[in-house]
């Protein structure tokens, strides 16, 4: 790491030689793969954009000019370059360094990205208030291809192509998403890239062109309408260059010394300009070049040979949705399954080898997933959307206005719910109990196991309405040892006998009950142990049957948000039903959460055992102690 560790900041950069970039961009690489290997992150996405990041740093002068990372997940090199090195090895461990742009990190940080197609937008709105504030510098967007299937990224295109301020969008084009990118936009780009006499033809074709006379007569404009046609045929990017932008490209993102100069080029044109860069994601480690699916994100592994990478195979949660989908769809046509860029991520690849002509990979569009499978639903099928809790936040209104008020039979298979630890605060998935739990006609489930969750599927697809099914990463052998039945209705599930208080837990917070529990049995206290395995509509029988026996002192237990979630729909319920029940609502509090391990995260939001059998042996003493004092003297 000769060069490397000289440099730690962007002024470093512009000392070094093209020799020395060049050495610079090897040792960034074996750095980055030393850290990654025993931290885990997206590898793959970094790795590609090393020679990139190297030649923005190089050209523009950080953090004047203003960098902005879409999705965020491959700003690695840049943390690097700009005064992080040394804390790398922190890379999103607890209070270390988060795998994401932050803006308290770093004044190089810009914008605060996780989730994708937002920074063209974000870059826009820096740059028009740099107009008004008559201040000079640059701004940048990068963004990826597959971040460019996202509708927002073309919303931001279209309102910047024709505001003519100067803006530059860096294209880091390496045909993948996590998947390889889908769509008719991936099919254009593979075009410029495929022809490298475009470029040459570009130059060539506009020279010609500008020669041809304009005049005011009928000539002129069959000379401009040649002009439009030859373009269309010869240059690439015209599409871009249409919506207003001047397009630069294709050019080989890991040749540095192209790279600097296309970047100089673009930093004197005037309005907005694309440069569109080809890359090669996960380049120069054999595994992730060659399989750059399997390592956009990784957990540690072993360098040698790859091995230990977590994403080598689903995981069991979207495992049993995916597989269990594929084998009802043999027997029921209706059936549809549709992802937002993320076939793996989700299980439905298992799907889509089984059914290909029923699986939908729509790229990195919520929204449109969301709508698509209204569209579907209402002409007769039964989709199935599997999207992420945090992605899934985009498509509110699309689940809202466009399937539940027609109440329209889609099922939501919300993946990675609760805390998802290292991704940190943008990916949490404890926000959609809240977002969902108050739109009509929509049921809500949370599985204990495996096994639930096909049952809850099974059963979604016989309600014919609107459903939501929400489930984290990983089971654990507690959980799947618990037995699962068939649904036949939308009831709760006692798991346990308690005569002092009922915790009513939620999904993967059971095994936290459980812990909890046998705390407070050693301590006298003795709860029943409920699977409020439907969130909404919530299990009134049970709940009066608890009254009736007196147990009214009851805990609610999820990882989601307390505001709007289960446990406020269990208060609402109390104070509605006039019951001397008192409850305590035990969940995620009103703050972003950082990144770390998810044990780590759940001890310092208090959702450890320890800390719930506390919180629940505090309110049990408070409330039989009200309840036996006069009234008045508390
Ligand atoms: C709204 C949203 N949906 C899904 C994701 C998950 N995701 C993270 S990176 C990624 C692929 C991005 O591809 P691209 O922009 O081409 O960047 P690359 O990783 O190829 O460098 C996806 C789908 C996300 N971050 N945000």
């Amino acid at each position: 790491m000769a060069l490397l560790e000289h440099i730690d900041n962007p002024a470093d950069l512009k000392k070094l030689n093209q020799g020395d970039l060049e050495q610079l961009a090897q040792e960034i690489r074996q750095f980055i793969l030393k850290n990654v290997a025993l931290t885990g992150g997206h590898l793959a996405s970094n790795l590609g954009v090393v020679e990139l990041t190297i030649a923005l740093h190089y050209v523009y002068n950080s953090p004047e000019d203003k960098i902005i990372w879409d999705v965020g997940h491959q700003c690695y090199v840049h943390k690097i370059l700009t005064s992080r090195r040394e804390q790398f090895h922190t890379l999103r461990q607890y209070n270390g360094l988060s795998g994401f742009p932050k803006r308290g990190e770093s004044p190089h940080d810009i914008f605060e990205t996780g989730h994708s197609s937002t920074s063209i937008s974000a870059a826009l709105g820096i740059v028009k208030a740099r107009d008004l504030k008559n201040e000079k510098y640059n701004v940048l967007a990068v963004i990826g291809d597959g971040a460019l299937t996202g509708g927002m990224a073309w919303e931001a295109l279209n309102n910047a192509g024709r505001l003519n301020s100067n803006l530059t969008v860096i294209l880091n084009d390496n045909e993948m998403s996590i998947a390889p990118n889908v769509g008719a936009m991936a099919a254009y780009l593979s075009k410029i890239r495929s022809n490298p006499r475009y470029k040459h033809f570009k130059r060539i074709v506009e020279n010609v062109l500008r020669s041809f006379p304009l005049g005011g007569n009928w000539m002129a404009e069959k000379v401009e309408k040649m002009k439009n046609s030859l373009k269309y045929l010869l240059v690439p990017g015209v599409l871009f260059e249409e919506l207003g932008y001047t397009y630069i490209g294709p050019v080989d993102g890991h040749d540095l010394s192209m790279l600097i100069r296309i970047l100089n080029r673009a930093k004197q044109v005037q309005g907005p300009v694309l440069v569109h860069v080809v890359t090669r994601k996960g380049k120069g480690y054999i595994f992730s070049e060659s399989d750059p699916s399997q390592y956009h994100g990784v957990s540690p592994f072993d360098i040698e040979n790859g091995f230990g990478s977590g994403n080598r195979k689903s995981k069991l949660f979207s495992k049993a949705l995916g597989t269990h989908l594929a084998v009802l769809a043999d027997s029921n046509p209706a059936i549809a399954a549709i992802t937002a860029a993320m076939p793996d991520g989700t299980g439905l690849s298992y799907f889509k080898d089984r059914h290909p002509h029923r699986f939908f990979d729509v790229g990195i569009a919520e929204q449109h997933a969301v709508t698509f499978a209204a569209g579907l639903a209402a002409n007769g099928m039964q989709p199935v959307v599997a999207i992420y809790s945090t992605f899934l936040q985009r498509a509110y209104d699309q689940i809202l206005h466009d399937v539940c008020r027609q109440n329209l039979p889609v099922i939501f298979a919300i993946d990675r719910a609760g805390l998802v630890g290292e991704d940190g605060d943008t990916h949490h998935g404890v926000f959609d109990i809240s977002y969902l739990r108050h739109i009509p006609n929509i049921t809500i489930m949370a599985p204990k196991n495996t096994a639930e969750l096909q049952h809850m599927l099974e059963y979604s697809l016989q309600l014919r309405k609107p459903a939501a099914i929400r489930y984290p990463k990983d089971s654990s052998w507690f959980m799947e040892d618990l037995p699962s039945k068939p649904l036949d209705s939308l009831n709760w599930e006692v798991l346990s006998e308690g005569r002092d208080i009922a915790i009513l837990a939620v999904g993967s917070m059971i095994e936290s009950a459980f812990q909890a529990a046998e705390i407070l049995e050693k301590q006298g206290i003795s709860p029943a142990i409920i699977n409020a395995r439907i969130i909404k509509p919530i299990d009134n029988n049970i709940l009066e049957e608890l009254i009736q026996r007196n147990i009214c002192l009851w805990v609610t237990m999820e990882d989601n948000v307390t505001e709007g979630g289960f446990g406020s729909s269990i208060s609402e319920y109390a104070y509605v039903c006039d019951s001397p029940v008192k409850v305590l609502t035990l969940g995620i509090p009103g703050s972003f959460i950082q990144h770390g391990s998810v044990r780590q995260l759940k001890k310092a939001v208090q959702l450890d055992p320890a800390s719930l059998a506390e919180r629940i042996s505090t309110f049990v003493r408070k409330e039989t102690l009200d309840a036996a004092l006069p009234k008045g003297t508390n």
